[in-house]
């Protein structure tokens, strides 16, 4: 399959909002001591039910390294495909590709990838297997691919409405560990070339200590184009009730590439989840890679649900407004089965959460 030295908008391509039909779902297996409690071992059983409620909808493939290949075929079962990718990390939503349609065939994007922020505040070191796996995939499918080697972006920050628009965070996409050598304005340049959009919407800050330098994927989702989902609380003294506000003005008062205004729906979050003494100590200690201290809050929304094509898979985390969100996605989404995945905490003690750990495979259109 080939390079292309072009870009998507000049070659009439664009990237599909979540909600539209799609062919199928990828994913990468978690294994690695110093970012998973118990080397993966209790994340491993919530990807296997992530993988298996998604390929209720759509087939999935999981992408595992070759020491864990006997472990993932064994514990996922034999409806889902799993082949041998290697790989740093689990989060296939941010190094694998994002994907372009122009009508009768599916592209490629492949962006570099630094492990949110490589050597400024990057979460792990090396990130080179994790920077091949888009490559792979597309040679996988078939596609042909845009590679910039000199733009770092994760697919989970970046969220289009496939009509013109993008929902960025500033807090993000301007980090210093990203691409400092840009302006905002040559930034709004890239997106508009690779995703094939008119209109950046910058919010400013993703979920409270998000360890992604703030994705946008945590915190806000498109339902369709002009309707979207924004993560909320109503508690003054938590510090995400500043920053949801501030998204929901920005949201409120920027209209779409079609001029439209948003439609958009508070979804609360769970109380704040804290890393309890005995998941801190099951995580091995390394230099460069990011500590999981006893306390630390973590990142926890419902924003980061999957939108399969006739389903939504949602995070449950044992908490009063898992109910909450189930009767926001079934008022949202009429046409679609709205399933929650048990013990959705072990994603988020990794640092991640449903949205990140899943890539949709479009279809041609
Ligand atoms: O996109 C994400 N939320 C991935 C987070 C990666 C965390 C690595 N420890």
């Amino acid at each position: 399959m080939n390079k292309i030295n072009s870009t998507p908008e000049k070659d009439g391509f664009r990237m599909p909002g979540e909600f539209e039909k799609h062919d199928g779902c990828w994913m990468i297996w978690p294994q690695r001591p110093d970012n998973w409690r118990l080397g993966g071992k209790p994340a491993q059983k919530v990807f296997a039910r992530v993988a298996e409620a998604i390929n209720k909808f759509e087939p999935v493939t999981v992408c595992v390294n070759y020491d864990q290949y006997e472990n993932a075929r064994d514990m996922i079962s034999n409806d889902v495909r799993v082949i041998e990718v290697s790989n740093d990390d689990a989060w296939m939503r941010d190094c694998g590709a994002t994907f372009v349609v122009n009508g009768s065939e599916v592209r490629g994007v492949d962006w570099a990838f630094n492990a949110w922020g490589g050597l400024v505040d990057g979460l792990y070191f090396p990130w080179h297997k994790d920077d091949f796996v888009a490559q792979k995939m597309c040679e996988l499918i078939g596609v042909n691919r845009y590679r910039l080697d000199d733009f770092v972006l994760e697919g989970g920050s970046i969220h289009v409405d496939g009509e013109g628009t993008v929902v960025v965070t500033e807090e993000c996409l301007l980090s210093a560990g990203r691409n400092p050598h840009l302006t905002k304005e040559e930034i709004e340049e890239t997106l508009k070339d690779y995703l094939n959009v008119e209109k950046i919407i910058w919010l400013k800050r993703g979920i409270f200590n998000d360890e992604t330098n703030g994705h946008v994927d945590n915190i806000f989702n498109f339902v369709r184009p002009g309707v979207c989902v924004l993560a909320w609380t109503d508690d003054k003294n938590d510090p995400q009730y500043e920053i949801s506000k501030e998204c929901y003005e920005i949201l409120s008062n920027t209209p779409d590439a079609k001029g439209r205004k948003l439609e958009v729906h508070k979804l609360y979050t769970p109380k704040p989840v804290l890393i309890t003494a005995k998941e801190s100590e099951g995580v091995d200690a390394v230099n460069g890679s990011i500590p999981r201290a006893e306390g630390d809050r973590l990142a926890a929304s419902y924003a980061n649900y999957y939108t399969a094509n006739g389903g939504i898979i949602f995070p449950l985390f044992d908490d009063p407004n898992d109910e909450k969100a189930r009767t926001l996605f079934e008022k949202l989404y009429p046409d679609r089965e709205i399933v929650g995945i048990e013990g959705a905490r072990e994603i988020l003690l990794g640092g991640g959460n449903i949205h990140c750990i899943t890539q949709q495979q479009p279809s041609v259109q």
